[in-house]
This record gives C-alpha cells, structure tokens and sequence, in this order.
C-alpha cells in the first residue's frame, strides 16, 4: 500500500459533531469546519515510514511516524498526544491516541487506502465517529 500523492477532500460526514465531542466552543468550530472543508494533504511513504502533512488556512500539521513505533502528534483539537499506528489491514492503519492525562473522550484515527483509490480518513472521540474521504488530486 502507499499512500503517497497530493490528496484533495470529496466529503466530510460530522467533522463538527467531533469537534464538538471533544469540548471545542461553537466559535473555534465554526472557524474550524470552515478552514477544514478544503485541506491540502500531501503524502510521501517509504515502505512502514509516512510522512502527512494537512494544510488548512488556520492550522497546518506535520507528522512522521513509522507503523509499529509509537510517536507525539497532537488531537484534532491540538492537546499534544502520544500515538500509536499499527495495520489493520495491509491497506489500513489504526491510531491510538493517548493524552497525558487522560482528559477527555478517547481518541483515535485511522487511514485506509480502498481498491478504488480513495482515502478515507476517519477521526473517532468517544462514540462519534467523523469520516473524510479523499482523492488523489
Ligand atoms: C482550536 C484551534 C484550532 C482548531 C480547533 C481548535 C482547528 C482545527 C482544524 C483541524 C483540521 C483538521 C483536518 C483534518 C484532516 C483538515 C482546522 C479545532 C485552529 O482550539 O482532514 O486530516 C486553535
């Protein structure tokens, strides 16, 4: 699976629902669901080894990891975590977050590559699960 390329967004389903779940104030959601209804993602992958980089007007993240090591990131909501990817499939890896304190919902993501080639990211806080699905750009 690689997951490398420039990735554009084609549908978001209870991005603000998350948002919401996680204690974020209607003012920085709105502000939020705005700038992440058109992110940029670019991808580079070297076998276990991936580099995500998420580019919206108010917020840009960069992370590296290798699947199988545990590494920092931050939640959606930018309280700094530890994560861990591991595959679920050969074509999808699931990500543990855990936060310091252990404040708030559990979090974690997952990406998965479908036969099709989309990629669909999900976000999950507690009971609520967002799911974005990308294509190549
Ligand atoms: C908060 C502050 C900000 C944000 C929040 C709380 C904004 C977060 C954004 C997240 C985008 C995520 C994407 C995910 C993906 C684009 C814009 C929520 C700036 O306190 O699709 O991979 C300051």
């Amino acid at each position: 699976t690689d997951f490398s390329g420039k990735w554009k967004m084609k549908s978001s389903e209870r991005f603000e629902d998350l948002l919401k779940a996680l204690g974020v104030n209607v003012f920085l959601r709105k502000i939020a669901v705005r700038a992440a209804s058109s992110p940029a993602v670019e991808i580079t992958q070297q076998d276990e080894s991936l580099s995500i980089k998420t580019s919206t007007s108010v917020r840009t993240t960069h992370v590296s990891f290798t699947v199988g090591q545990s590494f920092n990131e931050t939640t959606v909501d930018g309280r700094p975590c530890t994560s861990f990817p591991q595959w679920e499939t050969d074509s999808k890896i699931s990500c543990e977050q855990t936060v310091p304190k252990g404040e708030g919902p559990k979090t974690a993501w997952t990406r998965e590559l479908t036969n099709d080639g989309e990629l669909i990211l999900t976000m999950t806080a507690g009971d609520v699960v967002c799911t974005r699905v990308y294509e190549r750009e």
